[in-house]
């Protein structure tokens, strides 16, 4: 039995309502205390005045019972809904902790949620992702895992191995014989196609990550073609500094804004060239470095100037990315056409003026950002989560080849390791460091 913990879980600041919440044994007696109401009933909302311990009033306010183990945490729950502000919430929680009550950790109730088997560590991952989610497709994502949707795809995933490990057990009491084809070839079958589903989970997990985390845009391009301009248009404020120097930005400037139903990081780099200046080729690896890191690159090129041996440069840089979405916006349309792109191009093209007309770049944006959430795959949503999935496809890998040479033992072992990391998605086997490491990011009162 763990103590009694209780913790504000309305964010802080000037609100309608705010909401405490207490967990534990203590929690039924706390709510007769501070309310002093004798009888209480499970999920009723009762309205009622509530005290501090020196019997002065606090608050007029709801509050809800909610009897073990039907409750968030599996614990006897109390949540009050007050007037919100930080007043009347903290006085509430002063109260519950001068009569014995802990305050919480960030994350302690998902992780007694957990503890006590009300929910797996995906569903907590995804309560904890919800939070913070950064677009509506992200919330849809993780709504769907908070109810099981990952849970079962590791259910699943250990049922089929399991399987092939009880095939293997039969054969090696076996031994004496061959083991027949059709089993090989039907346990070779299944373990190929669990291999490649997780692949391809882990794939479209890369690919959509920024769902989560906020996709990263990156702006790039030669110095003075207008980059500095775009990022303050895009955020509708003068964030960097502009001028016609070139070489005006140093090092690179991060924000977030709102595209459509998504807020992504948008990230203004130094203009690359060659440089001799300390600073500036500082600056100029940290913009390159940015572009590793993006999820989208918009290059920007000088529709009023000749296409020239720097844009070159941009254009191979280009050329070299993988895994990324590219857009290419010829800046300065208000001015007189000069640019002539190259004709070995099959990038996507949109013409703006950063100053003055960027409609369809953001309206491009928005369509990109869009189609990667569309899609009914699952999704992993965390690194831990990728680098199980990883583990256990690699030890199937690893399988396959001692089973087709007859050595069972090693071929169990090998599914014996994938059934572990497939199943440490839903309960870590080094318990305790992993589960105070994760908790502890969580908000305080989750
Ligand atoms: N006419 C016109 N001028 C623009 C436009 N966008 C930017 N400029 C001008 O181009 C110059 C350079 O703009 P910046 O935004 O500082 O360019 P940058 O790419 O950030 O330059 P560095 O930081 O030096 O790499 C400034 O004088 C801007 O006012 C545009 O759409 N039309
Ligand atoms: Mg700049």
């Amino acid at each position: 039995m763990y103590n009694s913990i209780a913790a504000i879980a309305t964010a802080h600041g000037v609100s309608s309502i705010s909401i405490i919440r207490v967990s534990g044994d203590m929690a039924l007696s706390i709510a007769n205390k501070i309310s002093k109401l004798e009888k209480i009933t499970p999920r009723h909302a009762h309205l009622t005045s509530l005290y501090n311990s020196n019997n002065e009033l606090i608050d007029h306010a709801i509050m809800i019972y909610f009897a073990s183990p039907h409750s968030f945490t599996g614990e006897e729950i109390v949540e009050f809904q007050c007037h919100g502000g930080m007043i009347v919430a903290q006085e509430i929680l002063d109260t519950i902790l001068s009569y014995g009550v802990r305050l919480a950790e960030p994350g302690e109730f998902s992780k007694r949620a957990f503890l006590n088997g009300k929910i797996d560590l995906s569903e907590a991952e995804a309560i904890s992702k919800l939070i913070e989610a950064k677009s509506v497709d992200a919330a849809k994502i993780l709504a769907k895992q908070m109810k099981g949707e990952l849970k079962l795809f590791v259910d699943e995933s250990r049922e089929e191995l399991l399987r092939s490990l009880a095939y293997s057990e039969v054969m090696i009491d076996y031994a004496e014989e061959d083991i027949p084809d059709d089993i090989m070839q039907s346990i070779t079958t299944q373990l190929n196609s669990l291999s490649a589903k997780m692949e391809h989970i882990v794939d479209a997990s890369h690919r959509r990550r920024g769902l989560i985390e906020g996709f990263r845009v990156a702006i790039i391009g030669k110095p003075n073609v207008g980059k500095s301009s775009l990022l303050n248009s895009l955020l509708s404020y003068d964030r960097a500094i502009v001028s016609d120097i070139a070489g005006t930005t140093r090092d690179t400037i991060e924000e977030q804004v709102r595209i459509g139903s998504h807020i992504i990081r948008l990230v203004d780099t130094a203009g690359i060239r060659e440089s001799e200046d300390m600073i500036e080729k500082i600056g100029i690896e940290r913009s390159i470095s940015s572009i590793e890191d993006a999820d989208v690159v918009i290059a920007l090129f000088d529709y009023s100037r000749d296409f020239d041996d720097e844009d070159r440069k941009i254009f191979s840089i280009l050329k070299s990315l993988e895994d990324k979405h590219i857009i290419v916006a010829l800046n300065k349309i208000d001015l007189k056409q000069k640019l002539q792109m190259p004709e070995s191009n099959n990038f996507d093209i949109v013409k703006v003026s950063a100053k003055k007309e960027f409609v369809k770049l953001t309206e491009k944006l928005e369509k990109l950002f869009d189609s990667i959430g569309e899609g009914e795959e699952l999704m992993l949503i965390s690194a831990r989560q990728i680098e199980a999935v990883t583990k256990a496809k690699h030890s199937i890998d690893e399988a396959k080849t001692p089973l087709l040479d007859g050595e069972l033992e090693f071929f169990s072992y090998h599914l014996q390791e994938a059934v572990k990391y497939i199943s440490s998605i839903s309960k870590p086997y080094d318990s305790e460091e992993i589960l105070d490491k994760m908790f502890g990011e969580f908000c305080l009162g989750k």
